[in-house]
């Protein structure tokens, strides 16, 4: 074989990675399940650089050098499955397969399983960006084995998204490690775009403020500290004028988010490690309930609001209330993703780097930030830091903005404008930072009806209170 790597399934994935690989100086197998596809990806691109085409999958991975190296980009699930079915009779011990779709982690971890009980490498790998991140330069996060990644990983930091010249691409961890963190990326992002349309909306519900004024806002946000891709899009969706109607684009589109199921993975993981994403999960039922019509057409003009419009009297003080409970908000919800990275990365022996998820999420992807510096600079000072939000830098600037982050959530409540995520991640804020919570009271009911004992404040030691019998207190 003479490619040093191959791709098969060339949707638009696929074909765009193979280009980016082509682009780059390597031979680059490409297959597709059926020929037309890597028939016109030839056709159109094949100037682009060298690829070697194959029909079968036999033709395919005879075309590869060793180890070979064989990238799957196929619909996730049951066609994921069927292309490594099918390439594993010609593979050979040390080749490495690697699974660059949305797989979810469990499978991944029975993947790498099965092909390591054959001598196989297999690599689940999260590739972030997109489209146009797999053709100019994605954020990629691969698991499997760090053998594999000596071979492989030289290869797919050359085609990654750089930042400052340093690849967003590094080894994740074993087994589901990679498509783990891709999922968490994912959750967070979904946590990013909830926390950006509340403070949409409440610019628009405050100010009475146009589309394009709040994209006006938002552009001039993107140059501070929320400089982010999410932000400068929405800048640009909220000027956006629709063709059709010459209304604003954004008062055109049915309010009604969907979604594919990453969020929905991320929190129930969140729920079986028992970690509290609440930004993440707050983000995913917002969508949820956005798409609640029937429950919304039953709540509509039932439900009162008994409030009053908000009047906002100070413009700017206002604008720069909600960017601060903005940031804080944001800060929160990374915190808490880190959080399950790191919860995860223990119950599975992962050993995860935190600081290196984050530098390597600063190009490339959906939630590519400037942020992103400080989280890697505060896991470089701490590498075992419990709470991102307690790190010295984030617990300035949070505490800084904490006073904005009250009226912001308390003028919406007081004035009925929802604002889930923003208003969870302050009660986590004020949760996590409190002294004493009223969880003795929950313990003490559980031992009340439940004999399911509490520790106390002033001794070592379970106990259970004879609740129905003189009230003595036993030891358990
Ligand atoms: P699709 O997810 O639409 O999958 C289409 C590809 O899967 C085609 O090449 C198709 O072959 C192949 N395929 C199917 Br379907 N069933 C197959 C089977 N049984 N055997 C062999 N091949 C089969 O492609 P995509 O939109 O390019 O996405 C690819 C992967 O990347 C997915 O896992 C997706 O979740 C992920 N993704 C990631 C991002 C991102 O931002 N990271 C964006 C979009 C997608 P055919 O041509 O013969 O039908």
């Amino acid at each position: 074989g003479i490619a040093q790597i191959g791709v098969t399934g060339l949707a638009v994935m696929g074909r765009n990675l193979a280009r980016n690989f082509a682009r780059n100086g390597f031979t680059v197998a490409v297959h597709n399940r059926s020929w037309e596809k890597t028939a016109s990806l030839v056709a159109e691109h094949g100037d682009e650089g060298t690829f070697v085409p194959s029909e079968s999958v036999a033709d395919f991975v005879a075309s590869l050098e060793r180890p070979r190296k064989v990238v799957v980009m196929v619909k996730a699930g049951a066609a994921t499955d069927a292309v490594i079915d099918e390439l594993v009779p010609f593979l050979e011990e040390g080749d490495i397969v690697v699974d660059a779709g949305n797989a979810h982690f469990p499978d991944t971890v029975r993947r790498e399983n099965a092909l390591r009980a054959q001598g196989l490498h297999f690599v689940g790998s999260g590739v972030s960006g997109g489209e146009e991140g797999a053709l100019l330069g994605p954020s990629i996060m691969p698991g499997g084995t760090r053998e594999s990644y000596a071979s492989l990983g030289p290869i797919l930091e050359t085609i990654a998204a750089k930042v400052d010249g340093v690849p967003c691409c590094t080894y994740v961890g074993p087994d589901g490690a990679g498509h783990f963190v891709k999922m968490v990326h994912n959750g967070i992002e979904y946590a990013d775009m909830q926390l950006i349309a509340e403070a949409y909306d409440l610019l628009k519900q405050g100010l009475g403020a146009s589309a394009a004024e709040i994209g006006e806002i938002f552009a001039e946000w993107n140059t501070g500290d929320l400089e982010s891709f999410l932000i400068e899009i929405t800048a640009d969706v909220l000027q956006h004028v629709d063709a059709a109607t010459g209304s604003a684009f954004v008062d055109v589109v049915l309010d009604q988010a969907e979604q594919k199921g990453t969020g929905r993975w991320t929190v129930q993981n969140g729920l079986d490690l028992g970690v509290p994403i609440t930004g993440i999960a707050e983000a995913t039922f917002a969508r949820a309930l956005s798409g609640g019509v029937a429950q919304r057409e039953a709540a509509r003009g039932v439900l009162p609001a008994a409030t009053t419009p908000w009047e906002v009297t100070d413009r700017d003080a206002f604008v720069e209330d909600v960017r601060l409970a903005l940031y804080a908000s944001k800060v929160v919800a990374y915190s808490q993703g880190f959080d399950q990275i790191a919860a995860a990365s223990e119950q599975f022996g992962w050993d995860i780097d935190r600081g290196a998820m984050a530098r390597i999420w600063r190009g490339g992807c959906i939630i590519r930030a400037r942020f992103l510096n400080r989280i890697t600079e505060a896991y470089e000072r701490a590498p075992h830091l419990p709470l991102l939000l307690a790190d010295e830098y984030f617990a300035g600037a949070v505490g800084n903005g904490v006073a904005a982050w009250r009226r912001i959530v308390a003028g919406a409540a007081l004035h009925g404008v929802p604002t889930p995520a923003f208003s969870s991640s302050l009660a986590y804020y004020d949760g996590v930072r409190a002294e004493r919570l009223p969880a003795a009271l929950i313990q003490a009911q559980r031992d009340f009806f439940g004999a399911h004992t509490y520790r106390r404040t002033d001794r070592d030691g379970s106990f259970h209170t004879l609740w129905s019998g003189d009230r003595t207190e036993q030891d358990a």
